[in-house]
């Protein structure tokens, strides 16, 4: 609690300081970031997600160094977890069914157990005794979360008396934000993501079909001009209390994709942390209108294009996992199973914020040490100059790690690597491998496919056939660094890589760039 005092007194200073501009405001944060912000990450002294303690402001970096979403190096260590206590919606998105989980924070297709605020406290502490490291509270649907205040609030209102160490989130699409501001600030929500997917109502009026504002329903783009005003007015309204904003976008191809940049400046300016691009996720069988009309979703290589030109405005998010609404656990792990309504219930809760607290501590150190490794490592580029950059992928799972088998790997982390270091950039699900025993040769074309831009694939252990399959695909397999921490072991193999060129024992070979350049979103 001292923690948020300190750091809203802060922000409020500036909001003082600045006569109450949402703009000037902005531009203040946006200077106490070491004068980064529009930086974008390149990977020595990044900001926003890949900032480290040294690149953002003390206050800043206090509010942000747990949440595994608004930290890039927070999420290989630290938990969140959402309650869906929030079913109702007031708009309707193209890519969503009422019947799944909200898109807009959540994998659809995925139905959730809906909790009362009771219930919904009651699991929080059941989570927050068994898994130390959660450290952030979100409310993220399966609904709109003020779309259903009472709810969401009261669940707040339980948590911050039974655990106040948790930090509390949301995640909204923005139509009921402006309503809602003073709660938001008295319950001492630090973080708060809009779903913003576009700013001009023409673009708009193809995602949405209608929303439900002051008892009417408004279609086509009379719909969407209240909704991008709401959401514009109700993010300058966060920024002027000090809260933290995420924007969230959806990256639909032929519809929002180049006017995604134009998004990307919109909320810049008006003060948003963190620029969080999303692929669409659209099939058939999701009963979606996208899913229906054959609306397909970016490639990897066409989101990461667009998060690049973004980069050079501001923040960008790159880690999302696009979670369940009732999702548990480190991003990219699903812990939900263990924590069902029946299990909660009869769960004996030991809720001890020292036990909790003794934890973390331990957590920082083995960060830290992760930290200190990849400065030294760093420090082994200083000096040197090429324009080479390259991908590669990481089998891991957590604590900044190569430790996963290749074969049970369901996602690789992608890092791009330079003479500046090592820049995580995001990562590509894939289908396991290793299928009790044996290797799932589909499974392998899938991983192929996936990593294909990449030159290598870290990984703890590889088997011979996976291995040469790999290498036939000019992905080469590297076990060398099993059990290191990521960041210095790809510095290492990528020194260890250009001195090999210099000597000239092997040639460069680009791989993936022509295909970034096709989908390329120039910022002008
Ligand atoms: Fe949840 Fe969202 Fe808070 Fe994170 S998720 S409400 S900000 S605590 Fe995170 Fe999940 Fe991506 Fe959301 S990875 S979908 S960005
Ligand atoms: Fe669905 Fe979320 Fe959009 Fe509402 S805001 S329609 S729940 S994706």
């Amino acid at each position: 609690m001292q923690e948020r005092i300190g750091i809203n007194d802060k922000l409020g200073q500036i909001s003082v300081a600045v006569a109450g501009s949402a703009s000037e405001i902005a531009a203040k944060i946006a200077e106490d970031h070491n004068g980064c912000g529009t930086s974008g990450g390149s990977g020595k002294s990044s900001c926003g997600s890949g900032a480290g303690a040294g690149d953002l402001a003390p206050e800043i970096w206090e509010k942000v160094k747990n949440h595994p979403c608004y930290s890039e190096e927070a999420h290989h260590h630290y938990a969140r977890m959402h309650v869906a206590v929030a079913p109702a919606c007031n708009i309707q998105c193209n890519y969503c069914n009422r019947k799944y989980d909200c898109a807009n924070e959540s994998r659809p297709g995925v139905v959730s157990e809906k909790l009362t605020p009771e219930q919904a406290a009651k699991k929080v502490l059941a989570v927050a005794s068994t898994i130390p490291q959660m450290t952030v509270l979100g409310i993220a649907g399966p609904g709109d979360p003020l779309a259903n205040p009472e709810k969401t609030f009261k669940t707040f209102e339980l948590i911050a008396k039974t655990a106040p160490d948790i930090k509390l989130c949301l995640s909204t699409n923005g139509l009921a934000l402006p309503d809602h501001i003073d709660t938001i600030a008295n319950f001492n929500v630090d973080h708060v993501t809009i779903t913003i997917n576009m700013i001009d109502a023409d673009v708009g009026a193809e995602i949405y079909p209608w929303i439900y504002y002051n008892n009417k329903r408004y279609k086509g783009r009379d719909a969407a001009q209240i909704l991008t005003d709401r959401q514009l007015q109700g993010l300058e309204m966060l920024t002027a209390r000090g809260i933290l904003t995420k924007i969230n976008s959806v990256m639909i191809p032929g519809i929002n994709d180049k006017h995604l940049v134009d998004v990307n400046r919109a909320v810049k300016s008006r003060g948003a942390f963190l620029h969080n691009i999303m692929p669409l996720i659209s099939s058939p069988e999701h009963g979606t209108v996208f899913g229906l009309n054959g609306q397909r979703g970016p490639t990897a290589q066409e989101l990461k294009a667009l998060q690049d030109a973004c980069s050079g405005e501001m923040n960008m998010m790159r880690h999302c996992r696009q979670c369940r609404a009732d999702a548990v656990g480190l991003l990219g792990e699903d812990r939900s199973a263990e924590f069902t309504t029946d299990k909660i219930m009869a769960m004996e809760v030991n809720y001890d914020g020292d036990t909790r607290k003794a934890y973390q501590a331990e957590v920082e150190r083995k960060r830290q040490e992760q930290v200190a490794a990849k400065r030294d490592e760093l420090s082994e580029l200083a000096g040197l100059h090429s324009d080479i950059k390259m991908l590669v992928a990481v089998a891991t799972k957590g604590g900044g790690k190569i430790n996963e088998h290749f074969g049970h790997a369901s996602e690789f982390q992608i890092y791009e690597t330079s003479v500046d270091g090592a820049k995580f950039v995001g990562h590509r699900r894939v289908d396991l491998y290793c299928q009790g025993g044996y290797g799932e040769e589909d499974a392998l074309d899938t991983v192929i496919r996936a990593i294909n831009d990449c030159h290598a694939v870290f990984v703890a252990k590889i088997g011979g056939c996976p291995k040469d399959t790999l290498k036939q695909a000019g992905i080469e397999p590297v076990d060398a660094y099993a059990q290191e921490f990521i960041e210095r072991s790809v510095i290492a193999y990528f020194k260890n890589y250009l001195e090999q060129v210099e000597s000239g024992a092997i040639v460069h070979q680009p791989k993936g760039d022509a295909a970034i350049r096709q989908g390329a979103y120039v910022a002008a």
